[in-house]
């Protein structure tokens, strides 16, 4: 395994952290009635998103999928703008007008994520397309799930980035399930980063559960992309720990499968291993924790401050002006 400094380690723990306290609490206000319309939690998979961005530049694009509050901290949105988004404020980071499916902050790298399964990959190319004609060595990060990797507008987005060696770097995020299809049942291959060879791109596969394997694989990944050399496919393997959206009562996957995945769950696993190298105590992991509370304690207290937008302002920022 490569040698990952500690800082790094350290700030992939506390953004992993951040997430998963973060949508807990985003769960408790919406089923408060706080947060209208609705939620995909990114529970379980946070190790995707903070291994990716943990190797990305502030110039570096994200664009993330329907479940993108774990994508837009890792790439560095603010939590307080990302809450202002759920509770549908002016101060929120679409201006309160676009909800959980569309966060992001053009200004750290991330546009709205897109709610479209599937969507955003064509968009990722036209990013990378742009970065690659201003000869910039920067690169594309395309979050998409087993379920968007059947999507015909993924097929023809890996094929054209292969084709005009985008600096695209495709991470298809298993999680076993479509909403509530098996993955195995809508395809004959057992890996999506197989698929990578038809359109004549490098395909990587790591675990999920695991950050710093995420680190290690997409860090080769970006910097194969950044030197020129192409799109990659990137296969993690994780698990939802958590139902896909409200309202889901699980019915379609056991209890079993749940218990394996909740054992290796990605914090835990860190911590621990912090703990066993002897970087950190775990009265030092508790600090951390305390303070990733009070980090969402005033990010809620940002979002209930903040007014909501004006009627008037209703068309504002829809379209160009
Ligand atoms: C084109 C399109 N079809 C259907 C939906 C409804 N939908 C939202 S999420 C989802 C499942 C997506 O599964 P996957 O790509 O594996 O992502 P995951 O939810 O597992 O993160 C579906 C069918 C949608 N948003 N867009
Ligand atoms: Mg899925």
């Amino acid at each position: 395994m490569q040698q990952i400094a500690t800082p790094v380690l350290l700030d992939m723990y506390r953004r992993m952290l951040t997430i998963r306290r973060f949508e807990e609490r985003c769960n408790t206000l919406f089923m408060q009635g706080r947060i209208p319309s609705t939620l995909h939690l990114y529970i379980g998979q946070e190790a995707v998103a903070v291994g990716v961005c943990a190797n990305l530049r502030l110039s570096d694009y994200v664009l993330g999928t329907h479940r993108p509050h774990g994508h837009a901290i890792a790439k560095g949105v603010a939590i307080r703008d990302i809450m202002a988004e759920l509770m549908a404020k002016d101060t929120g980071c679409s201006r309160g007008k676009a909800g959980s499916m569309h966060v992001g902050d053009i200004r750290v790298g991330m546009p709205p994520a897109i709610g479209i399964v599937g969507g955003n990959a064509p968009i990722a190319c036209g990013m990378a397309l742009a970065q690659k004609r201003q000869g910039r060595d920067d690169v594309t990060v395309c979050f998409f799930g087993d379920g968007a990797a059947n999507e015909g507008a993924v097929h023809e987005a890996m094929n054209m980035a292969s084709i005009w060696a985008l600096p695209v770097i495709f991470v298809c995020e298993n999680n076993l399930y479509g909403a509530s299809t098996p993955y195995g049942s809508v395809s004959k291959l057992e890996n999506v980063a197989d698929r990578a060879v038809a359109y004549g791109m490098r395909g990587m596969i790591a675990d999920g559960s695991d950050v710093l394997a995420v680190y290690e694989a997409a860090c080769d990944a970006v910097s194969f992309s950044r030197k020129g050399n192409g799109p990659v496919l990137l296969e993690c393997k994780t698990y939802r720990l958590c139902g896909h959206s409200r309202s889901d009562p699980l019915t379609y996957r056991t209890k079993e499968e749940e218990a394996l995945w909740r054992d290796k769950e990605p914090i835990k696993r860190l911590g621990e291993w912090f703990v066993a190298q002897g970087l950190k105590t775990t009265a030092d992991l508790a600090e951390i924790e305390r303070e990733v509370g009070l980090a969402i304690d005033d990010a809620v207290a940002f979002a209930d401050a903040s007014p909501y937008p004006l009627p008037e302002d209703a068309l504002k920022h829809v379209f160009y002006e």
